[in-house]
């Protein structure tokens, strides 16, 4: 039997495949290893008898297939992974001790899982969500999780009230409805209720919550952490993801398309991208505050719903991320997958976060839960690079082979092993924090400011970000049944911003409110007053910070970029060539789309056979559209309804469209020709205009001017 220290020294990441059963020219067998004979007819008395209850074959295929699923995550449950590499820039050795921190010439492996948060398995990668960005670090020393979100701060300041927060934006427990969507009456009483959600709302109604790509999101720790170094030194920490493609998002009325087309969309568009070598990356950020610093901010760095502006405390980027390998069962990978913010190695350590703190607690039951057993570690998945040595035994699947006599520590029998590391072997010693305090149940005051940074959040978005955010909650509110919990958002609203408050009543039919109203009930201390309460707001010395805005990011590159291309009979291949070619060196990857599928002849008689028709694809599933000339192919297109459609509703949805000068035929029967619009709209064959223009991501101020009923 090969033991899992074996099989260890054998490899390292690939300890992964290792467990991989590949079938190809095997024969078939039971689970204990009986070789079947015939895996399609059930054991019968006679031709059409009765079938055997000895048919131990049947029976193990039955049970098995009975169990197939396990509890899906209480959270997060809709998610994709897959694996990668994380490597080091500079090293960090100054603040810590990690070793993945401190030898730039460590390759770290990892394995990324991305998922929304509140629908089910099955339900739609473009709900308007938050998005779980968690990474599992193999390091040298350990596995290190961190299981963070594309939104840097959180709902709720205390893990008290999670299951609530839970419970609120979940399905309605009376009917079930509706499914992976904030949208309605139980998310927004609880929200009304909890003014501490007045920043993280405002993210969550920024398009950040509709990203384009899990390719094209920030990531974020949330909470501070600590770095220790190897002098016992402590500094605060947050960290940071940024993508090497620029964080980019789709339209609102967009998202609810793809829902249908392709409710798989943004898994498959990282499998895809992954498949194609053209690996996603992201690099590595920190901010980092040294201790004596902690009390410098007008918030509190324990607080999870307060983030720290780039403007104070620059990122410091340290590294890399790369995934570059698919998952090869999903099962056995993404969904045994057991993430845990308590998964550190020496010199990272917490902070007294009330939110983490319960955090520390949640996962590893969830994963007794969902995992069935305490030996969930062993799963490929989830063991660490090195064999665990300790007293740990037996449990529920227990795949390990534990030698000797010995399971107990201090013992003399065994040699006195495993035995302890000291702190300068690795071992990991927990961070000697000071606290004298006395026990309560309180929130404390340095937590009341609830909506500075939420008008920070909301006055650094440009004018066409601020219209979605307004969209965003009109559209959400209009949803909710309870003319109290609308009532009751629009006021707390105003303490974020006036405009945004009456912009947000009149499109719910309410009076536009004229002064702020400070908020008067809910998550305050029992023995507080509204006055002193709002006396708490000290401001921030900040009105706006760039790095808040999807506006200011980069837009330098159409790498990975999906360009749906039009074509009929007749189109003209010379043109398609030269786009193709290109394209393809910028990086962009070309679909062409025709009436049918199949060949479609070209001006010249030459074949090409097309990737998708119109009625089996549509324009939100792509960046861009171009359209190439032929006279016959224009005509064709012309007639195609869907293909007006198609043009209309990228129009719509601000994304560049482009074509040889021959399509301008095509482009007066849509809305470009009614419109008059330049922003985005690339004529005459202009190549690099067009690339120019796809790395702008969308003209989003077209919006603004002018409205397409598409
Ligand atoms: Fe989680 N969270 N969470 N969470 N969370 C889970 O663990 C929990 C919070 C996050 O891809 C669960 O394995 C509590 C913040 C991600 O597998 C569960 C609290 C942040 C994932 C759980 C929080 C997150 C989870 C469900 C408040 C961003 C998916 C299944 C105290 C920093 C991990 C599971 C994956 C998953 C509990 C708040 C991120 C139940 C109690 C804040 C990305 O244990």
């Amino acid at each position: 039997m090969q033991t899992s220290k074996t099989k260890k020294k054998s490899s390292k990441i690939s300890d992964i495949s290792a467990e991989i059963i590949d079938a190809n020219g095997q024969t078939m067998t039971t689970d204990i290893g009986v070789k079947i004979n015939d895996d399609h007819n059930s054991l019968k008395v006679g031709d059409r008898g009765a079938t055997l209850l000895e048919d131990f074959i049947l029976r193990e295929k039955l049970t098995h297939f009975d169990r197939e699923r396990i509890p899906e995550r209480v959270v997060h449950a809709r998610g994709t992974g897959a694996h990668g590499v994380f490597k080091l820039y500079k090293s960090l050795s100054k603040y810590t001790k990690a070793a993945f921190l401190n030898d730039t010439a460590i390759e770290t492996p990892v394995f990324v899982r991305f998922s929304t948060v509140a629908g089910f398995r099955g339900s739609s990668d473009l709900a308007r969500d938050v998005r779980g960005f968690s990474v599992k670090f193999y390091t040298t020393e350990g596995n290190y999780d961190l299981v963070g979100n594309n939104i840097p701060v959180f709902f709720i300041q205390d893990s008290m009230k999670f299951p609530d927060l839970v419970h609120a934006v979940k399905p309605e427990p009376n009917n079930e409805i509706p499914q992976a969507a904030s949208a309605h009456d139980t998310f927004w009483d609880f929200i009304s209720l909890m003014p501490e959600s007045a920043h993280m709302i405002m993210w969550a109604m920024s398009d950040r919550t509709l990203p384009r790509s899990f390719r094209m999101m920030e990531g974020f720790g949330v909470h501070t952490f600590r770095l220790v170094n190897a002098k016992g030194e402590s500094h605060f920490v947050k960290f940071h993801w940024k993508p090497v493609l620029g964080v980019h998002s789709v339209a609102w009325d967009e998202a609810q398309k793809i829902s249908g087309k392709d409710p798989d969309f943004h898994r498959r568009d990282l499998w895809e991208a992954i498949e194609d070598g053209s690996f996603p990356e992201w690099e590595f950020g920190v901010q980092i505050i040294p201790e004596k610093d902690e009390h410098k901010f007008d918030f509190d760095l324990l607080d999870p719903t307060k983030l720290i502006p780039e403007e104070i405390v620059p990122v410091e980027i340290i590294g890399k991320m790369t995934l570059n390998r698919n998952v090869e069962n999903f099962f056995a990978e993404t969904e045994q997958v057991a993430f845990h913010p308590g998964n550190i190695v020496p010199g990272i350590d917490f902070t007294n976060d009330p939110l983490l703190q319960g955090r520390l607690f949640s996962y590893t039951d969830t994963h007794l839960h969902r995992l069935g057993s305490p030996n969930f570690t062993q799963l490929p998945i989830n063991r660490p690079l090195q064999t665990a040595y300790n007293n740990h035994r037996d449990g529920q699947s227990q795949h390990n082979v534990h030698k000797g006599q010995v399971a107990y520590s201090p013992n003399s029998l065994g040699g006195g092993c495993p035995y302890m590391a000291k702190a300068l072997q690795g071992g990991f010693v927990s961070y000697e924090e000071k606290i004298d305090a006395h026990k309560i149940r309180a929130r404390s005051r340095s937590f009341f400011d609830h909506f500075s940074q939420a008008k920070l959040f909301y006055n650094s978005q440009s004018n066409s970000e601020k219209q979605h955010i307004k969209d965003a909650l009109a559209f959400e509110l209009s949803m909710v049944k309870s003319s109290v919990v609308r009532e009751r958002m629009v006021k707390n609203l105003t303490n974020i911003d006036l405009n945004l408050s009456q912009y947000v009543a009149d499109k719910l039919g309410l009076p536009k409110p004229t002064k702020v109203e400070v908020y008067e009930n809910g998550a305050l201390p029992a023995d507080a007053n509204p006055k002193e309460y709002a006396s708490v707001y000290k401001g921030t010395t900040l009105t706006q910070s760039v790095a808040l805005s999807m506006q200011h990011s980069k837009k330098d590159t159409i790498k990975s970029r999906q360009i749906a291309v039009f074509i009929a009979d007749g189109f003209d291949d010379k043109s398609l060539d030269k786009f193709e070619k290109t394209m393809s060196e910028a990086g962009a990857k070309i679909c062409t789309i025709a009436p049918k599928l199949g060949k479609i002849k070209s001006i010249k008689g030459k074949d090409i056979v097309s990737d998708k028709t119109f009625f089996n694809s549509a324009s939100v599933l792509f960046d861009a559209v171009y359209i190439v000339g032929g006279e016959q192919c224009i005509n064709k297109l012309c007639n195609e309804m869907d293909a007006i459609h198609f043009v209309n509703e990228a129009f719509k949805h601000c994304k560049v469209i482009g074509g040889d000068s021959d399509a301008e035929k095509f482009f007066k029967l849509t809305y470009i020709g009614n419109n008059n619009v330049d922003e985005g709209i690339i004529k005459n064959s202009d190549l690099s205009g067009f690339i120019n223009a796809v790395a702008q991501h969308r003209f989003w101020e077209r919006e603004a001017a002018r409205k397409v009923p598409a």
